[in-house]
C-alpha cells in the first residue's frame, strides 16, 4: 500500500478551520494506539481516489445502463471494481455477481433483506447484545422492525456457536434469511455449516463478512464462498478501503424465478440509493487491487498473529476473555470479575491513556447495552502501523494497568447513582498516575510506528 503523508494544500488555503481540525485528527492518530476492531488506515492512493473528480458524476443505474450520459470513464471505474471484488475472492463472473454501489455495510444488508423478503418475514442472526450488528434484526434498526428476527444463541458455556442449536431453531422457526457474520465474535464461523442448515430449512444463506473480508480475502479465515448464497461486507475495515460495501450474490439461486442478483440490484437501485459514489467506488477498486498482493496476505496473517499474542499477554496480566480468546482479529475482556457494568469507564480512562477502544456487551450481559461490561479490542490498525508480536506484551500490560487503574468504580442500575459515581470518576480521572504514565509510554513508542497518509 502507498504510505505517503497526504498534503491538504487546498483545504489549508480555502477553510483553515477544516485544515485544523483534520491536522489535529492527524496527531490524535499517530500518538495513540487504536485498537478498534472496525477501523483502520486506508492507503495514500485510496484517499486520493475518494478526494478526485470521479466525485462530481451523476450514474444512476449499472454500467452500460445508466440513466444520465457523460458515464463512458464511471463505467470503467464501477466495471474495474466489480472485477477485481470478485478476483480478491477467487470468483467466477458467469457465477457471482457483485454489486458495489452500497453507500456503506448498514444499506447493504438492508438491500439484501428487501430483495430477499417481503416485509415481516423472518430474518434468523445473532443478536446484537451477543455479537451480532444492529442490521441483523436489532430491535431499534430497520431490520429489526420491518422483519421479524429470531435470535440463535452462543454456547453459554463456550461463549461459542453452536451448529446444532442454530440448526433446531432453524427448523423451528423456518426463517427466509439465516444469517451469519458478526461485529464481536473472536472466534472461527464454520459458514458451510450455515449453508447447510439454511439449504434444509429452506433458506436463503447469507453472510455478512466486514470483519473479517480481509482474512477470508487472504486465506487467512475460511470462506463463505461458495457455499452462502450472499455475501456481504463492509471495504474499510481489515480490507483498509473507503467506507463503503459490496454484496456478493450467486446468480443461480432464485427467488419467484428471478436471479437473485438482479433483485439485489433493483434493490440497491433504484429501490434504496440514488447516485452511486464512484470516487468512492474507485478507491474500493484500488483497495481490492491491494488485498491482492503477497503485502496485503502477510499483513492480514500478522492481523492474527498480534490478536492471539495480545489475547495470551491480557490473560498474563489476570484478564478473562470471552470464549478464552480468539482465532481472528478481535478480542471482547470479560470485565465483570471487576463487577457489571465497567466498560463505560475503561473505555474512557483508555481514552486518556491514548489507547481508542470500545465499551461492548459480552454474551449473557449482566448489565446493560449502555452500560455494558465489556472491552472490545482489535489489532487491523497496529497491524497496518508494524506492530509484531513482540509488541503486544507492552500492549496488553498498558491496557491491564489502566483497567486495574479504574476497576473500583462501579455501575449502578439506579440512574442518580451512577451519574453521581460517572461525575466523581471523571473528575479524578486527570489525576490518575497510571494513566498518566501509560499516555507518556504509548506517545513515545507510537512515534516509532508511522502512520499510512500521515506525515
Ligand atoms: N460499527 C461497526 C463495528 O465497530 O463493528 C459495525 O458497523
Amino acid at each position: 500500500m502507498t504510505r505517503r503523508a497526504m498534503n491538504y494544500t487546498n483545504v489549508q488555503a480555502e477553510d483553515p478551520e477544516i485544515y485544523q481540525i483534520i491536522k489535529k485528527e492527524e496527531q490524535r492518530q499517530k500518538e495513540g494506539l487504536e485498537l478498534i476492531p472496525s477501523e483502520n488506515y486506508a492507503s495514500a492512493a485510496v484517499l486520493e481516489a475518494m478526494g478526485s473528480i470521479l466525485n462530481d458524476k451523476y450514474a444512476e443505474g449499472y454500467p452500460k445502463k445508466r440513466y444520465y450520459g457523460g458515464n463512458q470513464f464511471i463505467d470503467e471505474v464501477e466495471s474495474l471494481c466489480q472485477k477485481r471484488a470478485l478476483a480478491a475472492y477467487g470468483l467466477d463472473p458467469k457465477e457471482w455477481a457483485v454489486n458495489v454501489q452500497p453507500l456503506s455495510g448498514s444499506p447493504a444488508n438492508i438491500a439484501v433483506y428487501f430483495a430477499l423478503m417481503n416485509f415481516g418475514e423472518k430474518l434468523m442472526a445473532l443478536q446484537l447484545t451477543e455479537g451480532g450488528h444492529l442490521t441483523h434484526g436489532a430491535d431499534a434498526n430497520f431490520s429489526g422492525r420491518a422483519y421479524k428476527p429470531v435470535f440463535y444463541p452462543l454456547d453459554p458455556q463456550s461463549q461459542m456457536l453452536d451448529y446444532d442449536v442454530v440448526r433446531k431453531l432453524a427448523q423451528e422457526h423456518r426463517p427466509k434469511i439465516l444469517l451469519a457474520g458478526y461485529t464481536a465474535y473472536p472466534r472461527t464461523i464454520d459458514f458451510s455449516k450455515f449453508a447447510q442448515i439454511a439449504k434444509e430449512v429452506g433458506a436463503y444463506s447469507m453472510a455478512d463478512i466486514s470483519h473479517i473480508s480481509g482474512l477470508v480475502s487472504a486465506g487467512v479465515h475460511p470462506s463463505p464462498f461458495p457455499d452462502m448464497d450472499v455475501v456481504t461486507t463492509t471495504t474499510h475495515k481489515l480490507l483498509r478501503g473507503p467506507r463503503a460495501a459490496v454484496i456478493f450474490s450467486k446468480r443461480a439461486t432464485l427467488k419467484d424465478g428471478k436471479s437473485i442478483s438482479e433483485l439485489i440490484d433493483k434493490a440497491i437501485f433504484p429501490g434504496l440509493q440514488g447516485g452511486p459514489h464512484e470516487h468512492t467506488i474507485a478507491g474500493v477498486a484500488i483497495a481490492f487491487k491491494e488485498a491482492q498482493t503477497s503485502e496485503f496476505k502477510t499483513y492480514a496473517a500478522q492481523v492474527i498473529k498480534n490478536a492471539k499474542a495480545l489475547a495470551e499477554s491480557l490473560m498474563a496480566e489476570g484478564l478473562k476473555l470471552v470464549s478464552g480468546g480468539t482465532d481472528n482479529h478481535l478480542l471482547l475482556v470479560d470485565l465483570t470479575p471487576f463487577g457489571p457494568g465497567k466498560g463505560i469507564f475503561v473505555q474512557q480512562a483508555l481514552e486518556e491513556a491514548s489507547i481508542t477502544a470500545n465499551k461492548n456487551t459480552i454474551p449473557g450481559e449482566p448489565a446493560s447495552p449502555f452500560f455494558p461490561s465489556g472491552l472490545r479490542l482489535g489489532t487491523p490498525s497496529i497491524t497496518t502501523r508494524g506492530f509484531k508480536e513482540g509488541d503486544m506484551q507492552q500492549v496488553g500490560k498498558w491496557i491491564a494497568d489502566v483497567i486495574k487503574s479504574v476497576k473500583d468504580y462501579n455501575y449502578f442500575p439506579e440512574k442518580e447513582k451512577r451519574q453521581a459515581e460517572i461525575d466523581r470518576f471523571k473528575k479524578e480521572l486527570a489525576n490518575n498516575e497510571v494513566i498518566a504514565k501509560v499516555r507518556k509510554e504509548v506517545n513515545e513508542f507510537c512515534s516509532k510506528f508511522p502512520v499510512p497518509g500521515i506525515e
